[in-house]
């Protein structure tokens, strides 16, 4: 595992003893161009956590709204309210679609939408009730902070009391979504209409205070500078450092689960002149979040972002999980993504073991369960 660039043969000697990195060492890391050296260095960090396993879930993506008055520049997604292919599902029509998509083992829907001042507490709460209902066992994976603190202000509460409705109608985690990147100038040039970093972890602070779990993410390839990666990659691991909760074997009770690195796809956004970041780039990064983020458990390689094929090599790069089926995707698909909506999990089982790891279901709180085929 000899780096044959100098300035990482420090950081690799922290990381095989078990050192924390910081953020001079996060620069560097992303300095480097020796993809190998910061594999074999993630691979390291991950097969002491996961062994060989990568896990993957049964689940259906469902957009409940693509209504959205945010105008973020990296998305193609959202729509103007007068846009004529603006919707907005009814929780009936959320549950149709459930019925007809749900793949068979399911074990969560994944929920996430644009932000409407139309819709209050009362459209989120019925979607998450309706579904529990025809679904008692499926985990409900649903809102970002960005759609919370919008409707905590449009609904005249605040963020603890919005959750505490949201978890009473049934909704089970937060998934990663709207983190984006947290420098201020950055969100100022790409998503200046949605919540702020502070507002993001204060979401989170009130989930895991409640004893829940949520995913974070990093948005890469746009206007971001290395610094700011660096320094979003810090903010997570100060937050989970600080509000985790574990139980006495050191097994996450409360706290980030997973963290899923995104990649800027730029068809049909406002930023569509940027070519999104590089193969070797997107590796690079899977590596440094590995190696930064020593407190959070698990990192996914979203297969639908990344592409099948992408999303094989990020295994030996520090990542341990690949999603699952999704079924039914929109939010890239908009921006261009190639790759299928859903995948069978016959599918993914073969993919993951052709890159020479085992497939291991999971439900939503990284619970091992026996595969369906
Ligand atoms: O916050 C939107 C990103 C995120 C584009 O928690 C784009 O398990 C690239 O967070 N190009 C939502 N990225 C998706 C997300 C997610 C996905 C899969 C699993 C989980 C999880 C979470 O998608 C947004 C934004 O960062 N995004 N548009 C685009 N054109």
């Amino acid at each position: 595992m000899m780096p044959t660039e100098k300035r990482l043969a420090p950081i690799a000697e922290k990381v095989l003893a078990g050192q924390r990195l910081n953020f001079e060492d996060g620069l560097a890391l992303y300095a480097s161009q020796d993809l190998p050296a910061l594999g074999a260095l993630a691979n390291h960090v991950r097969e002491r956590l996961h062994g060989d396993r990568t896990y993957y879930n049964i689940n259906l993506h469902i957009n409940p709204t693509n209504a959205c008055f945010a105008s973020c520049r990296f998305c193609a997604f959202g729509r103007k309210a007068f846009d004529e292919k603006a919707y907005i599902l009814t929780p009936e029509e959320i549950v149709a679609r459930a019925r007809r998509s749900l793949p068979e083992g399911a074990s969560e829907i994944h929920l996430v939408g644009g932000i409407d001042p139309r819709l209050k507490i009362e459209f989120y709460c019925g979607y998450i009730r309706a579904l529990k209902q025809a679904f008692p066992h499926v985990h409900i994976k649903t809102l970002t902070p960005v759609e919370v603190v919008f409707i905590a202000k449009m609904s005249k509460l605040t963020v603890r009391e919005t959750i505490e409705r949201l978890r009473e109608a049934g909704m089970d985690s937060m998934p990663g979504g709207g983190a984006e990147i947290f420098d201020d100038e950055v969100r100022e040039q790409i998503c200046e209409h949605k919540c702020d970093a502070a507002q993001w972890f204060e979401t989170h602070r009130e989930m895991h205070r409640l004893g829940m779990r949520t995913n974070c993410t990093m948005l890469i390839g746009h206007v971001e500078q290395p610094r700011h990666r660096v320094d979003h990659l810090m903010r997570l691991r100060a937050h989970q450092d600080e509000w985790a909760v574990r139980d006495e074997t050191g097994n996450l009770l409360a706290g980030f689960q997973c963290f899923i690195p995104l990649s800027f796809h730029p068809k049909n956004t406002a930023m569509s002149h940027l070519p999104g970041p590089t193969g070797h780039d997107e590796l690079r990064n899977f590596a440094v979040c590995r190696l930064m983020l020593d407190n959070i458990p698990h990192i996914k390689a979203y297969w639908i972002m990344l592409g099948v094929k992408q999303a094989q090599v990020a295994q030996w790069f520090g990542a341990n999980d690949i999603d699952g089926t999704v079924v039914n995707e929109e939010i890239y698909h908009d921006a261009g993504a190639s790759t299928p909506t859903g995948m069978t999990v016959e599918e993914i089982r073969r993919l993951v073991r052709e890159c020479g790891r085992t497939p291991v279901q999971r439900d939503s709180l990284y619970r091992e369960i026996a595969p369906v085929s």
